[in-house]
């Protein structure tokens, strides 16, 4: 495209493999890996590959894994797949690590919350280990062009799994490849900043460095008393009072932001721009890592926010503007069509051409005359540029709708 320039006085790398587009977490399942397509095609429509460095990731080494997950549960990670889940799970060395049944449990759950019932939060499917280790290989490589200081901004949709602890997975996460990349960078950096503006709290990564005075964790998200069900939104942590380990050198070096449901653009800018700002200035990072989850969002088939694209993109302008080493991260989302207006948009502002997009579609993203399909879907105008915040324009079949055409 001809109006894509690239960024002056910066360079952005882009880390991707298409390979992790075709997995499926089971047919029920909220996390569509698919939204990266829809994600990739709007960013080469646009053209913003001329404004980029782009890399093919390479999966991560289970060496590299280990630096913070179990050894254990590296080795489970690597081997399992469908058919050996069973069989390995009675091996006495990852047996020890099945929870114990809880009555109120609504599946299987298997050694390190996987299983391979349908439903279950975090699924033993086809092609995982591939999955995993490649999202976090490309989390990896991105952290590796910002420590050599070949990039100023490095970027990883398919990364941001923030929930996975040292030795379990939890809410579609299983490698924590935040935590892996923040360690990488302490090797480098002073200090490290991470913020998260998915609807959900980043426990995984919090609680990993709730000992380190080195890295702070700034987490926003959905939090308040039980619903109407009696659950609480998920995971249930991240109080405004959770602070890193109390009477640790890390006490103070953990911040959450605890918001109810329903915040718009403009109150969730205010908290964002004043909180992140005054959480820069007191801690001076050296480098920032910027977790995307698009699932803060207006209309997201989980989150409970009501953002427009436009202002979640403007949390990826303002934490550029600290013009430190920035590695952004994607994270959750869950209305595929929204997820992908708002990284494209964001990769845009990353490479200095947010102001740049045309509204309009590119020109090859349009749908082809109902003629040219097998099924008559073309209607015209393809889904406006920016996300309404409407909390039912959130359906599946709205999804496929956008598939069939790409
Ligand atoms: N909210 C929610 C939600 N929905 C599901 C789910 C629905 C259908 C399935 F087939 C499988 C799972 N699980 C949840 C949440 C997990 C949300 C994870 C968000 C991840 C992220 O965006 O932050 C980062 C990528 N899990 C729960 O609410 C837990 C349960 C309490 C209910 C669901 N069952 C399966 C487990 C227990
Ligand atoms: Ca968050
Ligand atoms: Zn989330």
């Amino acid at each position: 495209d001809k109006g894509i320039t690239r960024p002056r006085g910066h360079k952005v790398s882009f880390h991707y493999n298409s390979q992790i587009e075709d997995m499926h977490f089971g047919k029920t399942h909220p996390m569509k890996p698919w939204r990266l397509t829809l994600t990739k095609h709007l960013v080469l429509g646009y053209g913003l590959q001329f404004a980029m460095d782009t890399y093919q990731a390479v999966a991560a080494g289970k060496d590299q894994v280990r630096a913070f997950h179990d050894p254990d549960y590296v080795d489970f990670l690597s081997e399992v797949a469908p058919e050996t889940f069973e069989g390995l799970s009675r091996m006495p060395r990852f047996a020890k690590h099945t929870p114990a049944k809880h009555e109120y449990d609504s599946v299987d759950l298997g050694p390190f919350n996987l299983s391979t019932s349908p439903g279950a939060d975090c699924p033993v499917f086809d092609g995982m280990s591939t999955y995993l280790f490649l999202y976090t290989g490309a989390t990896l490589a991105a952290t590796h062009q910002l420590t050599t200081q070949n990039s100023d901004i490095a970027i990883n949709w398919s990364g941001g799994l923030h929930h996975a602890h040292k030795s379990e997975a939890s809410g579609f996460c299983y490698i924590n490849d935040i935590v892996l990349s923040i360690l990488d960078m302490l090797r480098v950096y002073a200090r490290v900043l991470y913020i998260d503006i998915d609807v959900h709290h980043g426990d995984g990564v919090e609680e990993a460095f709730q000992r380190q005075p080195r890295v702070m964790t700034l987490s926003y998200h959905r939090y308040g008393p039980y619903d109407d069900t009696g659950h609480k939104f998920f995971p249930g942590t991240g109080d405004l009072g959770d602070i890193g380990l109390r009477g640790s050198v890390g006490e103070h070096f953990a911040l959450n932001v605890p918001i109810p449901s329903g915040i718009d653009d403009r109150q969730y800018k205010y908290l964002f721009e004043n909180i992140t700002q005054r959480a820069i200035d007191a801690f001076k990072p050296s480098a920032i890592v910027l977790q995307c989850g698009a699932d803060s969002l207006g209309g997201d088939r989980l989150g409970q926010f009501n953002l427009n694209v436009k202002a979640h993109g403007e949390c990826v302008a303002f934490v550029k503007r600290a013009r430190l080493p920035l590695l952004i991260l994607g994270g959750g989302g869950y209305t595929a069509r929204n997820v992908a207006r708002a990284w494209c948009y964001e990769t845009a502002i990353a490479s200095d051409n947010g102001a740049t997009l045309p509204a309009a579609l590119p020109m090859h993203l349009l749908p082809r005359p109902a003629a040219f399909t097998k099924r008559g879907h073309g209607n015209g105008t393809l889904f406006p540029t920016f996300a309404r915040s409407h909390p039912n324009d959130c359906r599946d079949a709205d999804n496929e709708y956008m598939v069939k055409v790409l």
